[in-house]
């Protein structure tokens, strides 16, 4: 277990923590070969060289005047690594390699950001540092900010050519698969009628990001949710049926899109012949039947509407996940620290593995694999809870996504850091990105 799934609230221990997180974030960068690192694995996304930058001038731009005070040295590299992006609505980047600075000036940057971090962050104070927000805010930003990162950057890698990255040594190379599965989709599990805590509660203390709050509960009406989540053994019954060109499992965009883009089958996947490969992390290998099918809110979309089912919506998954809530279930399988036999989370592996490999796991309702081996789609729109306020330091960092353009997602992947396994975490993405270790279940009824 990784120091990122420690709570702690001294400065020492979240310095401690955040040079945890260099680290795993400094080994994914050493993937890449060198003359990879101005490729564009995604194209809707920053080419590589940026996040190098971006990971340090993000720390930068939010500790320095709130944290701890340091005279800036270069401006132009803080604005031009300072956000990400994500365009809605087809339009890619353009920009070129050349457009960049050189490997050698953004590495120099990325030291003297550490170094004049490194030399302030242990002597700040915990409660107020300079502001109004507290050290223990903010650093917890920092952590889980590059954090999440370690794991969009994963997904972008897992899409650079093989040729083009080295594994680090203890790479797992898919494993622990099964080719004998024969999918048939999910057993059911009847979840009755009852209430639902969702969010975190503000005077709780505890961090969490600003979409997070604030607490509020629901009551449900029962439903059917899959026991696992979907297979690729599974989902190829979807595409042997003719899922992919059956209109009426596709909402217009989604179809739309898929025609225009001429996607026949899940990211993930390659054929070879008349069968399918897995497009692993640093491997191809036949398709492993029993694994999570990674694919698109729209790919999910179409298989549920063909089975005749639904995604859930973001409270039903959480009832399943969680029950009732409340302060004693802090994982679905209750309080006991996360460890592998729960899940497949916290950098344990490259790749997915069997849906039904983690039965310790399961939630109340006896749901598995909630946690961990891919997150899940919902049928939510990302939207603020009642009672949300934007973190004034960071406007835009969910609120940005409030646009009806972005679905919730929520559980974890083999990429997931430990410390972002609590309830109320909320991840999201637009619903034909395909590229993320997501995947879904389905439940019998929607909720409107
Ligand atoms: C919460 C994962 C959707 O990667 O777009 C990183 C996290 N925001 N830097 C993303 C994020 C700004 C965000 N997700
Ligand atoms: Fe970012």
């Amino acid at each position: 277990m990784l120091a990122t799934s420690t709570q702690n609230h001294t400065v020492q221990d979240l310095f401690a923590r955040i040079v945890e997180a260099r680290r795993v974030t400094d080994d994914l960068f050493d993937i890449v070969r060198p003359e990879a690192l101005y490729d564009r694995p995604i194209p809707e996304r920053h080419r590589i060289v940026f996040y190098i930058g971006h990971l340090e001038a993000f720390d930068w731009n939010l500790l320095n005047g709130r944290v701890l005070s340091a005279a800036k040295f270069a401006p132009e590299l803080d604005r031009l690594f300072a956000f990400g992006i994500d365009p809605v609505g087809g339009g890619f980047p353009t920009d070129e390699p050349s457009d960049w600075p050189s490997i050698g000036q953004v590495r120099e940057y990325v030291e003297r950001v550490r170094a004049e971090l490194d030399e302030r962050i242990p002597g700040a104070g915990e409660g107020s540092a300079l502001g109004e927000f507290s050290a223990d805010l903010l650093l917890n930003v920092a952590i889980e900010h590059r954090l999440m990162h370690a794991e969009t950057l994963a997904y972008m890698l897992h899409r650079l050519p093989y040729e083009r990255k080295s594994p680090p040594v203890a790479a797992d190379g898919g494993m622990r698969r099964s080719l004998s599965y024969s999918g048939s989709a999910p057993p059911m599990i009847e979840i009755p009628a009852g209430p639902v805590t969702l969010g975190l509660m503000r005077a709780s203390g505890a961090f969490g990001w600003d979409n997070e709050y604030e607490e509020h509960t629901a009551d449900l009406p029962s439903f059917s949710i899959d026991r696992y989540k979907v297979a690729n053994a599974d989902f190829l019954e979807f595409m042997r049926d003719g899922g992919y060109d059956g209109r009426a499992f596709w909402n217009e965009t989604d179809w739309e899109w898929k025609e225009a883009n001429r996607i026949s089958h899940p990211a993930f996947w390659r054929p070879v012949g008349d069968a399918w490969v897995w497009r692993g992390m640093f491997a191809e290998f036949p398709l492993p039947a029993d694994w999570p099918v990674y694919v698109s809110h729209a790919e999910a979309s179409a298989y549920a509407k063909w089975a005749g089912k639904c995604l859930p919506a973001e409270t039903q998954w959480q009832r399943a996940a969680y029950g009732a809530g409340g302060e004693l279930r802090k994982f679905p399988w209750g309080s006991a620290t996360p460890d592998s036999t729960r899940g497949n989370f916290d950098f344990e592996s490259w790749d997915p593995t069997s849906t039904a490999s983690h039965p310790a796991g399961a939630s109340p309702f006896g749901v598995e694999d909630l946690l961990g081996n891919g997150w899940e789609w919902t049928a939510t729109l990302f939207a603020p809870f009642p009672g949300f306020e934007p973190f004034p330091f960071y406007r835009g960092y969910s609120a940005d996504f409030f646009d009806g353009k972005h679905y919730v997602i929520k559980g974890a992947s083999p990429r997931t850091a430990a410390c972002m396994l609590r309830p109320s975490f909320r991840n999201w993405f637009q619903p034909q990105y395909q590229y993320v270790y997501a995947g879904f279940r389905c439940v019998s009824n929607r909720l409107d």
